[in-house]
C-alpha cells in the first residue's frame, strides 16, 4: 500500500515528506497506523549524522502510537484494532536476555534492527523500487508502519494517542530511570542534569517515589518554572554560579547526590554527574546518549570510595510489560505528560519540531496524524 512519511534521505538534511510503499506484515509481524509520534532527541541525533549506526536513506521516529490495522501468520497477542506503543527495544520473553532479570536489553531481533531491516533482513518501505531503512525497528514518522509482534506493548484503548506516544521514549527513560535503573528510595537527594524531555520526567519519577530534595542542573533558564511544577526543589544554572560546579553540588546536597541522572549526552558532563555524588554509596547514571568516539574519564579513586556508575536504555524497563502500566499511571492521573508536550504539528510541520528542539523552544513536539 501507499503511504506517506517524512524520509530521511541524508544526513544534516531536512526530511521530506513523500509517498512511500509499505509490503504488509509478514509472519510476526503487524501492521500499525501510527496515530501520533514524538520527536525526540535521538531523531535529531541520528539525522544529525553523528550516530555511528545511523543509515540513509530511512523513515525515523521511535515515539509513536496507534492501532493495530493487520497482523501477520502467528500473531497472537495483538488484533486488529487494539491500541499499541512501538518499542524500539522488544520483549520476546524468551531470549537469555528477557530470561535474564539484570536487563531489558531483549536481544532477539538486535541484529537486523542495527541494520535497518526486519527480522527477514529486508525492509517493508521502499520508494520507487528503492530499499528504505527501518530505524530503531519503530520508523514512526510515517502514517504506517510495519513492526515485530514483540515489538509492541498493547495499551488500553481510551489512552490518547497524541499523549501517550510520549511514553514510547521519553517518559518510560526517565521515569524508569529513577524506579528500575537507580531505585532511587524516598528520602533520597538527587540531582538532574539536563531539563529537557527525559531530565523532566526524571524529576517527575523522583518526586513519585518521594525523594527529599532534588536539583535541577541546565543552562537554559527557562526550564526553571517547569522543572518546578514537576517536583524540583533547587535548580541551578553552572553559568551562575562562582567556582567549579561538583564541590557546590556536593555542599548544597549536604555531603553529594544519593543519586544522579545526565540526561544531556555530554561526556564532561557525565563526569560532573559521577563526583558530585555521596562518597560511599552514591549512584550515576547516565541516559544521554555521547557523539561516536567520545569517550568518559574519572579517577578511579571515585570508584574506589564508592560511587557507582551506570547506564539505563529505555529506563530499564521492559515494554510489553511496563508500558501498559505507564499508560494507566497517567490515565489515573499519576503522572503529568500534558504540560511535557508543548507544540502540536501535523506530518507536513516536522522539520519545524526539529528547530524547536534545537532552538530550546519545545519541550516534547508531537506530530499527529
Ligand atoms: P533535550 O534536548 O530535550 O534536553 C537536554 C537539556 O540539556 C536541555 O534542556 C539543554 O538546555 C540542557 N543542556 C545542554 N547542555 C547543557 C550543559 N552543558 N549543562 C546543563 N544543561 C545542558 O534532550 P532529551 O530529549 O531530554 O534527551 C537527553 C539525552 O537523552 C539525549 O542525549 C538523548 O539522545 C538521550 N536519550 C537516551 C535514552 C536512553 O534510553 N538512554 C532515551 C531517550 C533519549
Ligand atoms: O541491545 O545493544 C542493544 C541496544 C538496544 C538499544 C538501546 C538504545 C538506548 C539508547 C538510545 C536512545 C533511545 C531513544
Ligand atoms: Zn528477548
Amino acid at each position: 500500500m501507499e503511504i506517506k512519511a517524512a524520509v530521511a534521505h541524508a544526513p544534516g538534511k531536512p526530511l521530506t515528506i513523500e509517498t512511500v510503499r509499505l509490503e504488509g506484515p509478514k509472519a510476526g509481524e503487524v501492521m500499525v497506523e501510527i496515530k501520533a509520534t514524538g520527536i525526540c532527541h535521538t531523531d535529531a541525533y541520528t539525522l544529525s549524522g553523528k550516530d555511528p549506526e545511523g543509515l540513509f536513506p530511512a523513515i525515523l521516529g521511535h515515539e509513536g502510537a496507534g492501532i493495530v490495522v493487520e497482523v501477520g501468520a502467528g500473531v497472537t497477542s495483538v488484533k486488529p484494532g487494539d491500541s499499541v506503543i512501538p518499542l524500539y527495544i522488544p520483549e520476546c520473553r524468551n531470549c537469555p536476555y528477557c530470561l535474564n532479570f539484570k536487563t531489558n536489553l531483549c536481544q532477539a531481533i538486535r541484529v537486523t534492527q542495527g541494520q535497518g531491516l526486519m527480522p527477514d533482513s529486508t525492509s517493508r518501505f521502499s520508494i520507487g523500487g528503492e530499499k528504505i531503512h527501518h530505524y530503531m525497528g519503530t520508523s514512526t514518522f510515517a502514517n504506517y508502519t510495519v513492526l515485530p509482534e514483540i515489538a509492541v506493548a498493547k495499551i488500553r484503548e481510551d489512552a490518547p494517542f497524541d499523549k501517550v506516544c510520549y511514553i514510547g521514549c521519553g517518559v518510560t527513560t526517565g521515569i524508569g530511570a529513577v524506579i528500575n535503573t537507580a531505585k532511587v528510595e524516598p528520602g533520597a537527594r538527587v540531582v538532574v542534569f539536563g531539563l529537557g524531555g527525559i531530565g523532566l520526567n526524571v524529576i517527575q519519577g523522583a518526586r513519585m517515589v518521594g525523594a527529599s530534595q532534588i536539583v535541577g542542573i541546565d543552562i537554559n533558564p527557562a526550564r526553571k518554572e517547569l522543572a518546578e511544577k514537576f517536583g524540583m526543589t533547587d535548580f541551578v544554572n553552572p553559568n551562575e554560579i562562582e567556582g567549579d560546579l561538583v564541590p557546590y553540588l556536593v555542599d548544597l546536597t549536604k555531603g553529594g547526590a544519593d543519586y544522579s541522572f545526565e540526561c544531556i549526552g555530554n561526556v564532561e558532563i557525565m563526569r560532573q554527574a559521577l563526583e558530585c555524588c555521596h562518597k560511599g554509596w552514591g549512584v550515576s547514571v547516565i541516559i544521554g546518549v555521547a557523539g561516536a568516539g567520545e569517550e568518559i574519564r574519572t579517577r578511579p579513586f571515585q570508584l574506589v570510595t564508592g560511587r557507582v556508575w551506570k547506564g539505563s536504555a529505555f529506563g530499564g524497563a521492559r515494554g510489553r510489560t511496563d508500558v501498559p502500566k505507564i499508560v494507566d499511571w497517567y490515565m489515573e492521573g499519576k503522572i503529568n505528560i500534558d504540560d511535557l508536550i508543548t507544540h502540536v504539528m501535523p506530518l507536513e510541520k516536522i522539520n519545524h519540531a526539529f528547530d524547536l528542539m534545537k532552538q530550546g523552544e519545545s519541550i516534547r513536539s508531537v506530530v499527529t496524524f
